[in-house]
C-alpha cells in the first residue's frame, strides 16, 4: 500500500508550545526516505492548515477546554484528510502536531472500517492515558481528551466527527506504556475496561509477553478485514532516549523494547494508519528524538537485521 505522509503543525492541544514543528523535524530527519529505502511507495502530501495557537485559556462556554474552536478546526482538517486517503487505497501516516489530533484521525479510520465492514483495531503506545474528559482534566489540555472524546465522552463536535459515536469500543482499543494517569481516568479506564498494559505490566511480563498478548485479539485476522491502527504518543519513550517532548515520565521503554514493540506490531502485516505524535523540537537535543522516531518507524515497516523467514 503506498503511504501518504501527512503533517499536522500544531500544538493547539499541549501545554506548552513546540509540538507545531513535529512534522518538520521529522523530515530533516529523513522518514520519507527511510521508508522509500525499505521499498515502500512513500508521497509527502506536505502540512495540513488551521488556526494558530493564541493560548486561550480555559473557557467553560466551550467544553471548559483550552483552544476548543481551534482543535475543532484542526480536527475537522485531520478528519477529511485521513478519511480521503484511506478511500484513495493508500496508508496515511500522521506527522503530528500534539495527540489532539487521534481524535480526527481515529474517527476517520473509524468510518473507513465502518464504511468498508472492516474490523478496527487501536493500538495507543503512551505513557499518559488521554482519557480525561472536559470534567476530569486538570489542564484542559486537549491532548489529555482524545480517548475519551473517541469512546464518546465529551463535547458533541470532537466524539461526533465519524458522523457517529463512538468511534472506538473498549474492545477496540488497548493502551501500552501507561505510567502518568490522572486519579478519575483511573476510574473511566476501569468502568470502560480498556485494555491496558502498564509499565508494571512490561517490567513483569517482558515487552515480548506483553505485545503477544496485546495482539491476540489480532491473531489469525485477514488483513483484508481487519484495520490495525497505531498512535504513538513520542513520550511512551524513555525521557533517556526520547527527550524531544513536552510531558516526559521516566520510567518507560528503552532502545531494545521499543524496537521489539515496532517489530511486533509490524509482524501482524495489518497496519493501515497510523499518528505519530508530541514531538517537540523545541526540547530535543540536535534533533535525536526526532531520528529515533524514525529509528522506529522502519521496523515498523518491516526493517530487520535478517532475511524474515516467509511465512506460509
Ligand atoms: C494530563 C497530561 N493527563 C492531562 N496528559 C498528557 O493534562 O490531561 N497527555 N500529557 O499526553
Ligand atoms: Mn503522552
Ligand atoms: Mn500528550
Ligand atoms: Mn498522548
Amino acid at each position: 500500500t503506498p503511504l501518504s505522509l501527512i503533517g499536522v503543525p500544531t500544538d493547539i492541544g499541549a501545554g506548552r508550545l513546540g509540538a507545531a514543528m513535529g512534522p518538520d523535524a521529522l523530515r530533516v530527519a529523513q522518514l520519507g526516505p527511510a521508508l522509500a529505502e525499505l521499498g515502500c511507495e512513500v508521497r509527502d502530501l506536505g502540512n495540513l492548515a488551521g488556526p494558530s495557537n493564541q493560548r486561550k485559556p480555559r473557557d467553560a462556554e466551550h467544553g471548559d477546554l483550552r483552544n476548543f474552536g481551534e482543535a475543532v478546526a484542526w480536527n475537522q482538517a485531520v478528519h477529511d484528510a485521513v478519511h480521503g486517503e484511506l478511500a484513495a487505497g493508500r496508508m496515511p501516516l500522521m506527522l503530528g502536531g500534539d495527540h489532539s489530533l487521534a481524535v480526527g484521525s481515529i474517527s476517520a479510520v473509524a468510518r473507513h472500517c465502518r464504511d468498508t465492514g472492516k474490523r478496527l483495531f487501536v493500538l495507543w503506545l503512551d505513557a499518559h492515558a488521554d482519557f480525561n474528559t472536559p470534567e476530569t482534566s486538570p489542564s484542559g489540555n486537549i491532548h489529555g481528551i482524545p480517548v475519551a472524546c473517541l469512546s464518546g465522552l465529551g463535547p458533541r463536535e470532537l466524539t461526533h466527527l465519524a458522523g457517529f459515536a463512538p468511534a472506538l469500543g473498549p474492545q477496540s482499543l488497548c493502551q501500552i506504556g501507561l505510567r502518568s494517569v490522572d486519579a478519575q481516568e483511573k476510574h473511566l479506564i476501569k468502568t470502560h475496561n480498556i485494555d491496558v498494559f502498564d509499565m508494571r505490566a512490561i517490567d513483569e511480563l517482558g515487552m515480548r509477553e506483553t505485545m503477544l498478548r496485546a495482539l491476540a485479539p489480532l491473531a489469525g485476522c485477514d488483513p483484508r478485514q481487519t484495520h490495525l491502527h497505531l498512535s504513538f504518543d513520542v513520550d511512551f519513550l524513555d525521557p533517556e532516549i526520547a527527550p524531544g517532548t513536552g510531558t516526559t515520565v521516566r520510567g518507560g521503554p528503552n532502545y531494545r523494547e521499543a524496537q521489539l514493540c515496532m517489530e511486533m506490531i509490524a509482524d501482524t502485516g495489518l497496519l493501515g494508519s497510523i499518528d505519530i505524535v508530541e514531538l517537540n523540537p523545541a526540547l530535543d537535543l540536535r534533533n535525536q528524538t526526532a531520528e529515533l522516531v524514525v529509528d522506529l518507524v522502519q521496523s515498523l515497516f518491516g526493517k530487520s537485521t535478517l532475511v524474515k523467514n516467509v511465512q506460509s
